[in-house]
């Protein structure tokens, strides 16, 4: 199969409220959305890159300049007979990762409607639904984080995740902690500590959590496998995992107990299967992180959720908690027992709506291939 046109279009998409980690503050989705089409098919694509470069190296408009300049062009001159060859396709491109994951999932999407097969079964996934839980950013103070905690709790979640920082860590997950005894529980630093901070990180082995996120180095696997020596919570790695071999080191290292796999940040979903099957292996748990993702990554995501390893509940919420209208006509809604069901229509089973979609697009770029003969 040869892509004939990819349509680009950058995002400016409010978010409900912001969210703010400890080193950024978001107030909308900025996605990068790839629409490719093949024998008058389409499919569809994400790359949840953030504003600016600090979750990793991407932006919007990094991702924006290669998408064009790079791998759209690359993508239009491949001929394709399976999903995975994307990856072949971009084994040449240095990092910018997120940039490719959004042509990937959009070709695994274009493959699953060619064929009629969903995005879950072409993964080999198994569940019908999967768990879910709600990441909780930073709030202004106690009082606030206790309502907003109560009133995920109340819709349904039954997993939270809270962001910390220095100044920001302790109390709140006591408090949290204290407040619903039973609530699984883990927290996410992404990357804001140092080894310094071992001793003050062990202090969170008294919440019983889950996990404890990224505490160290973006780039870091090595201080992370100190660390996990000194605190008894398993560690997660989300941002140090970039790719397979990234999720080799760190468990050769033994760096973690647990590994977040967002498709996004490996370069898509044949690479995030690839972790997943290296963390089986090695009998490390994984779950589905998120990037605040609109309806057509959340598909993605939520499908990959539905492979075995996939044991802890992912950050894959609701459409309703980040979006007042998403961009599909088909969003996602929590189940009772705060799982999320995966599609079993052809691909990734988004239905997009092109009218909202053009109210929230901010630039849109057509690119074609080379005509045959
Ligand atoms: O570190 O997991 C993270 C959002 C944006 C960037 C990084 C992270 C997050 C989240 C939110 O924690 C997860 C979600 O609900 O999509
Ligand atoms: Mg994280």
């Amino acid at each position: 199969m040869k892509i004939e046109q990819i349509e680009l279009r950058r995002i400016a998409l409010p978010y409900v409220a912001p969210f703010e980690t400890s080193g950024w503050r978001e107030l909308a989705s900025h996605a990068l959305l790839v629409r490719v089409e093949a024998d008058g098919i389409v499919g569809w694509g994400e790359s949840p890159v953030g504003i600016g470069p600090w979750y990793n190296e991407e932006t919007s408009s990094t991702a924006w300049v290669m998408a064009q300049e790079h791998l759209a062009p690359m993508l239009l001159a491949s001929e394709l007979t399976q999903p995975e060859d994307v990856s072949a396709v971009y084994a040449r491109v240095r990092g910018n990762r997120m940039a490719c994951a959004g042509f990937e999932f959009a070709v695994w999407d274009l493959f699953g409607r060619a064929t009629g097969q969903s995005l879950r079964a072409m993964l080999g996934g198994q569940r019908e639904r999967v768990e879910v839980g709600v990441s909780v950013g930073v709030q202004p103070d106690l009082d606030t984080l206790l309502r907003v905690v109560g009133d995920y709790v109340a819709a349904g979640y039954q997993r939270v995740k809270l962001k910390i920082k220095p100044g920001w860590d302790l109390e709140p997950t006591r408090l949290v902690r204290e407040t619903w005894p039973d609530l699984r529980l883990q927290v996410d630093a992404n990357s804001i500590y140092t080894l310094d901070h071992a001793a003050h990180l062990a202090k969170l082995d008294a919440y019983d959590l889950l996990l404890i996120e990224q505490p160290l180095a973006h780039d870091d696997i090595v201080d992370h496998a100190k660390l996990q020596r000194i605190v008894q919570t398993p560690i997660c790695l989300d941002e140090s995992i970039v790719s397979p071999d990234h999720a080799r080191w760190a468990l050769e290292l033994r760096a973690c107990g647990v590994i977040n796999i967002k498709p996004s940040r490996v370069g898509g979903l044949h690479a995030a299967r690839q972790i997943h099957d290296m963390a089986a292996a090695a009998g490390v748990p994984v779950w589905c992180g998120g990037m605040l993702e609109t309806g057509i990554g959340r598909a993605a995501n939520v499908a990959l959720a539905s492979l075995p390893n996939f044991t802890l509940p992912g950050d894959i919420s609701a459409s309703a908690r980040y979006f007042a209208r998403d961009i599909v006509t088909n969003p996602f809604v929590l189940n009772a027992d705060s799982t999320l069901t995966v599609p079993d229509a052809p691909g990734s089973g988004a239905d997009i709506d092109v009218d909202f979609l053009d109210q929230v697009t901010v630039e849109k770029v057509i690119l074609r291939g080379r005509l045959a003969g």
